[in-house]
């Protein structure tokens, strides 16, 4: 063998430099590249075994029973009613697949995402004698049908060879066509029930909810600037102002009103059921069509959240005329708030409260649908997990704010647990009492909308670079496309972050809280600048627990002396 010349060596050695180089360097950039290729397909899996079982056993009905393989027409069912006057042959409107059209796509899947979206030209029908719930139908299937639109027709060419034709649009111009009676009421608020065939049924209940009526102007909004033809968002936008003309003098709104007198009937609310989605929808929509309008009622809307709801880390129910206190509950879907607080930069809130939902998921293994605050108990009877989205959801926002690995250790402690006590040979179960992990025979169609695909999105965001979307309270992404964005509002233009960032001494600083300057403080501006509340006293224990009052500091938003509740927590608890 000759022996090698010096120019060899010295050619191998910088072959294994550059090669130790390259591996040092990449595991520098994503330590967790594995982990996350691991935990990503991992979901991936997940998606199709919920997917595949649904289209064997239920499709094209509505939804799948995992434990009996077979199906649910659930979309008409929603609300339990009655339907007398449904044809016999009615054979659902493939719900799970509309709602599983835009994770197919992020998941990469063409082939089927373009097979799903010819049988729904081909066969999708909303000429029916059905009564719907009319929030339901615009997140689940008018968002999900305008989404998938989107995607359709998007530089990635999902669809080639020239056989889109806008068929999906077309289906959901027809939806939204269908949906316009029911805001034919004297306030402009729409019914909550309407048959797609014949309009508002005689004797229609007149009672709806805050997010009922307040949650549809991202869907009915993006198919105006997608058609042209305004009447959509300007019946959400009708609905949205007279909504936020009842709210009380203190911001708040209640859960329940009448569509006919513009009543309200339950003055009870929080950030759960009945209410949640109405509060992302002003954020969202604000970021999706830049109105200046939306964002003057988010604020407000947020800051009376923060003073009236909540309790340290957790969110309790007020009366929306006093702010007094009344119920102290923790909800499955309040967990959706840390993800919209990470969307205005409230980080920090964010994370605390994030943090005390995933200790009550550990606690049961997954999240309870109500548990009692002031007992440390789960509700008597809403004992159930249906397979919802929000915990994941809100991990998602978090990780993609601040990167903390922490966040993927709860994405995957979610995924562990669906997979051990909700996958079954026929799909995923919900669970009907986290005490004893019975399921119940119903796989949800948001589990392929939101759970999945926020799970995905956790661990492989690949989707999201270079895109910037908008995901609707159903998890179908919208673009923010500058057509539909007429300007941003001062405060949240991107200088002002320049400003935060330039600060040279840390201060407990936010996007919101820059924006929040209590009445009773009169020099609050620093440069031009609003500063986070300058009364703000934290509380002894970083966990708001207390035994005494005087462990308790100054609410940073109201400069209110924060009281010890009865159940050991630092808040507002009575009017002062
Ligand atoms: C979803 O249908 C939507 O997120 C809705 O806004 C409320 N939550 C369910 C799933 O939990």
């Amino acid at each position: 063998m000759c022996p090698r010349s010096r120019g060899t060596w010295v050619l191998i050695f910088l072959v294994i430099v550059a090669t130790l180089y390259t591996e040092t360097s990449s595991s520098k950039v994503d330590p967790f590249a594995a982990k996350k290729k691991r935990m990503s397909e991992k979901v991936r899996q997940m998606f199709y075994h919920a997917y595949g079982n649904y289209m064997t056993y239920a499709f094209p009905h509505d939804e799948l029973k995992p434990l009996t393989k077979t199906f649910t027409d659930s979309l008409i069912e929603l609300g339990n009613l009655k339907l007398e006057r449904l044809p016999q042959r009615y054979n659902g409107s493939a719900l799970t697949l509309i709602e599983s059209l835009s994770s197919l796509a992020i998941l990469g899947n063409d082939t089927e995402f373009g097979r799903a979206v010819h049988w729904l030209s081909e066969n999708l029908t909303f000429d029916v004698d059905a009564r719907i719930n009319l929030f339901e139908c615009n997140i689940r299937v008018l968002g999900g049908l305008v989404s998938a639109h989107i995607l359709a027709t998007d530089s990635t060419n999902r669809l080639t060879g020239g056989t889109y034709k806008n068929q999906l649009l077309v289906l959901a111009e027809e939806l939204g066509q269908r949906f316009l009676p029911a805001f034919d009421t004297p306030t402009g608020l729409p019914y909550a029930w309407i048959n797609l065939k014949y309009g508002v049924m005689e004797n229609e209940i007149t009672e709806t909810s805050t997010s009922g009526c307040g949650s549809l102007i991202l869907e009915m909004g993006a198919l105006s600037h997608l058609t042209g033809d305004p009447r959509f968002e300007s019946v959400a936008l009708r609905a949205l102002r007279k909504l936020w003309s009842m709210r009380s003098s203190l911001n708040l709104l209640g859960t329940t009103l009448d569509v006919e007198t513009g009543e309200w009937i339950e003055y009870s609310s929080g950030i759960g059921a009945g209410v949640d989605s109405f509060y992302e929808y002003l954020l969202k929509a604000h970021i999706l069509f830049g109105r200046d309008e939306l964002w003057k009622m988010f604020q407000p809307a947020y800051l009376a959240v923060q003073k009236y709801f909540r309790h340290g880390p957790w969110y309790h129910e007020a009366d929306m005329r006093t702010g007094r206190a009344t119920y102290w509950q923790l909800t499955s879907l309040q967990a959706f708030w840390p993800g919209l607080q990470v969307l205005i930069g409230d980080i920090a809130a964010a994370n605390s409260s994030h943090r005390e939902f995933f200790y009550v998921w550990q606690k049961f293994g997954v999240l309870p649908e109500r548990y009692l605050l002031d007992h440390q108990t789960l509700h008597p009877t809403e004992k159930y997990y249906p397979l919802r989205p929000e915990l994941a959801e809100s991990t998602f926002y978090l990780y993609q704010a601040t990167k903390d690995p922490w966040y993927l250790e709860v994405g995957e402690s979610i995924v562990d647990s669906l997979n051990f006590h909700t996958r079954v040979e026929g799909g995923f179960a919900s669970i009907r009492d986290v005490t004893t992990m019975e399921l119940e025979d119903h796989q949800h169609s948001f589990f392929l909308a939101e759970t999945c695909k926020y799970l995905y999105l956790l661990f492989d965001d690949s989707f999201l670079v270079n895109r910037n979307y908008v995901f609707t309270t159903e998890g179908h992404p919208l673009p923010i496309l500058s057509s539909w964005h007429e300007k941003l509002p001062e405060a949240y233009s991107p200088s002002n972050w320049t400003v935060i960032k330039s600060v040279k001494k840390p201060r407990r600083v936010s996007a919101m809280s820059l924006q929040i300057c209590p009445a009773i403080i009169p020099n609050c501006r620093h440069n031009h600048q609003l500063l986070e509340s300058a009364c703000h006293i934290p509380d002894a224990r970083a966990d708001h627990r207390c035994l005494i009052d005087e462990d308790c500091g100054v609410d940073s938003t109201s400069c209110r002396r924060r009281l010890c509740s009865s159940a050991g927590y630092c808040g507002i608890w009575q009017l002062l």
